[in-house]
């Protein structure tokens, strides 16, 4: 399409105008939330992890290959998944599926070793490694690169919500396309509130997109208006940025545009693999009705439950036929609002371009369980030396970023125990002061009884935060040996300086940290060396006074149904799969309690989610023994969204 194409007549004669204004399109240029034009595109990569492994080992594409975690498989690329192999079985099932398969096992940590490296005989030795996700947590960084590489700096806003998925706001870079393709837009009015003049009336290209059927109401041979060629626009861009990323590292992806994040994620998962999906304003309605709205971004888990069980529906139609009022009396006026709101296709949640890392995560599952603290001591040094790694790399010893509280998590009897103490600062982090650390909150958790034995231990590091840039920083860089030291004690006391300062930069740029990505699904890491490295930053735990570490907590692992053990079925509730046999179901459940601890503060702060009942058995209960609950994050509700409560 282009400018030499007649608009349709404006002159006050004219009765067709476009439904939007000058102002609306004004909006689009600032990525405003509320602008009905906003185009919102979500990427996310095919089998990532199993994509990971053949471009490290060249295998030509068409190879069925898959990725090995111990007997359990957790990625699987699509020439494998024609032969029947999935998650949901074991290495020696999708052996004899396909036995020219490629079963590619992860990276791991030997015991004793330094450093990660993929092990021929890994999979036979759960007992002294432990995997490294390092691989795949390298190559989502390259792709992230490209991806942002494409799209112009000063326009661009990326966040990353997972280990192979972004978000895009490609409002601002709509919003320049456009004015350069239709100089009119441009021309001068004298009101904000006038209507712009319909696009040309030709047929857009959406070349190979899947698009989505329209709604009943509409139909394709209504003259597009200028959202459809927003969005047209927005294909355009994510099918460049896609090519890229094919080209020049490898991978495809698929991707989703819509007009918000929640409707662009549904749409990548559309069509895979290396497809993308267009979902048009139009179609919006037909689009959402097909589904379960358990589906949809943040209304999976415990709320989607409580839906089922409260209406009795498990569809977004069903959904739809229950009036706002009743929403607000069964969930609460916030929750209630939000779902009536979200499944008709309303999500004003901004694309976060914060896109550091919040959390590190290392963690290990027994089988056997271990029994003794000297076993586990073993593994803490090398979750240490897996954390420390990732650290220094994030620029730790820079100071650029510098997490504040470090927290263990052992899981004993189905259910997870906690400390957690603030790392001290003043100093340089180093792999001593987070050994000693990390065993003096063992010790209490064993001193508190009950952890033996233990059939998962955790570590992570949290709350991470800017550390400070600019002189002293890149003095600090220069300096040597004490000086060195010393410049980076000054630093310290600056980030605390910084943090007290109420400026408003400060504040907006946490508000904006939000609740972004708390529903990353795809955070990827099953014995979670790292998830989805956007955990949100301000995720302390409370503390005790007068005592540094924190109240035991229990986290039992997330919903899971055993649903007819006869047949060895293994059923995720969240994820409605059945998994065969119980080492793939717990290998998928690790994956989903290591994203779930990410996820702890930003969903008991901001996500519709009721809040646990105190009391033994129930999911997730972060209050410690003291009753307090609830971490220092709450409140920070993303842009756009309003908080939401639940009592
Ligand atoms: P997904 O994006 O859910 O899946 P995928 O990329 O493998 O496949 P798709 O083409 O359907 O997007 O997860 C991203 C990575 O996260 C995946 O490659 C491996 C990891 N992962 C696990 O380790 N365990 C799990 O249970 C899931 C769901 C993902
Ligand atoms: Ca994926
Ligand atoms: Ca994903």
């Amino acid at each position: 399409m282009s400018s030499s194409q007649p608009f349709q007549q404006s002159s006050p004669t004219a009765t067709k105008r476009s439904r939007f204004t000058y102002r609306q399109l004004a909006h689009l240029a600032q990525s405003s939330t509320t602008c009905p034009l906003r185009v919102i595109a979500h990427i996310d990569l095919d089998a990532f992890y199993a994509q990971c492994e053949m471009v490290r080992l060249g295998v030509p594409e068409d190879t069925p290959l898959a990725v090995q975690q111990w007997q359990s498989l957790i990625a699987v690329n699509y020439p494998a998944r024609k032969f029947g192999i999935s998650r949901m079985i074991t290495a020696k099932e999708a052996r004899k599926l396909c036995p020219e398969a490629i079963l590619q096992h992860v990276a791991t940590w030997k015991e004793g070793d330094e450093k990660w490296a993929y092990h021929k005989d890994a999979f036979a030795n759960m007992a002294t490694h432990k995997v490294s996700l390092d691989p795949y947590r390298l190559e989502s960084r390259k792709i992230l690169a490209c991806m942002k590489g494409c799209l112009p700096a000063d326009l661009q806003r990326v966040e990353k919500a997972g280990i192979d998925e972004v978000f895009l706001d490609l409002s601002a870079q709509v919003h320049s396309i456009l004015l350069q393709r239709y100089p009119e837009l441009s021309s001068p009015h004298d009101d904000p509130a006038e209507f712009l003049p319909l696009p040309p009336t030709t047929v857009l290209d959406w070349q190979a997109d899947a698009l989505v059927d329209l709604d009943a109401s509409e139909t394709e041979d209504d003259d597009p208006d200028w959202d459809d060629v927003a969005i047209l626009i927005g294909s355009e861009i994510v099918r460049d940025v896609r090519a890229a990323v094919r080209k020049e590292l490898k991978y495809t992806c698929s991707g989703g545009i819509a007009h918000n994040k929640m409707l662009s994620k549904l749409g990548s998962a559309h069509r895979k693999p290396n497809q993308q999906t267009v979902i048009r304003n139009r179609a919006i309605q037909q689009f959402l009705s097909d589904f379960k709205f358990t589906k949809i971004r943040n209304l999976g888990g415990k709320l989607g439950s409580q839906i089922v069980a409260t209406f009795d529906t498990e569809t977004v139609s069903g959904l739809l036929e229950v009036p706002a009022d009743r929403l607000k009396q069964k969930l609460g006026d916030d929750t209630g609002s939000w779902v009536y709101q979200t499944i008709r296709g309303v999500d004003q949640s901004e694309v976060n371009s914060r896109t550091q890392i919040k959390s590190m995560l290392s963690a290990k599952s027994f089988q056997p369980s271990i029994n003794s603290r000297e076993q586990a001591s073993k593994w803490l040094r090398i979750f240490v030396s897996d954390i420390y790694a990732r650290l220094v790399e994030e620029g730790v010893l820079e100071n650029k970023r510098r997490p504040k509280t470090i927290n263990l998590y052992c899981r004993h009897g189905g259910q997870t125990k906690s400390r957690q103490t603030p790392i001290p600062q003043g100093k340089v982090i180093d792999e001593t002061i987070l050994f000693d650390l990390a065993s003096k909150i063992l010790g209490q958790i064993i001193l508190e009884g009950n952890v033996w034995p233990c059939a998962n231990l955790s570590l992570s590091v949290t709350g991470f935060e800017d550390g400070v840039t600019g002189n002293m920083g890149i003095g600090g860089f220069l300096l040597k040996g004490d000086d060195a030291k010393a410049a980076r004690e000054n630093e310290n006391r600056d980030v605390g300086e910084v943090e007290d300062r109420p400026g408003k930069r400060q504040k907006t740029e946490r508000g904006e940290r939000g609740i972004q990505g708390f529903f990353s699904p795809q955070g990827g890491g099953n014995e979670v060396d790292g998830l989805g490295e956007t955990h949100e930053g301000g995720g302390d735990w409370p503390f005790d006074e007068g005592d540094n570490t924190t109240a035991t907590h229990q986290i039992t692992s997330p919903q899971r149904e055993l649903k007819n053990a006869s047949i060895e079925s293994y059923f995720c509730k969240q994820c409605n799969e059945s998994f065969l046999s119980n080492d793939s179901f717990q290998s998928h459940n690790d994956w989903h309690f290591a994203k779930d601890l990410q996820d702890e503060d930003r969903r008991l702060s901001h996500t519709p989610q009721p809040r646990p009942k105190p009391g033994p058995g129930n999911t997730k209960n972060k209050a410690g023994k003291n009753g307090r609950s609830g971490g220092s994050s709450a409140g920070k509700a993303e842009k756009g969204q309003s908080k939401l409560n639940f009592g």
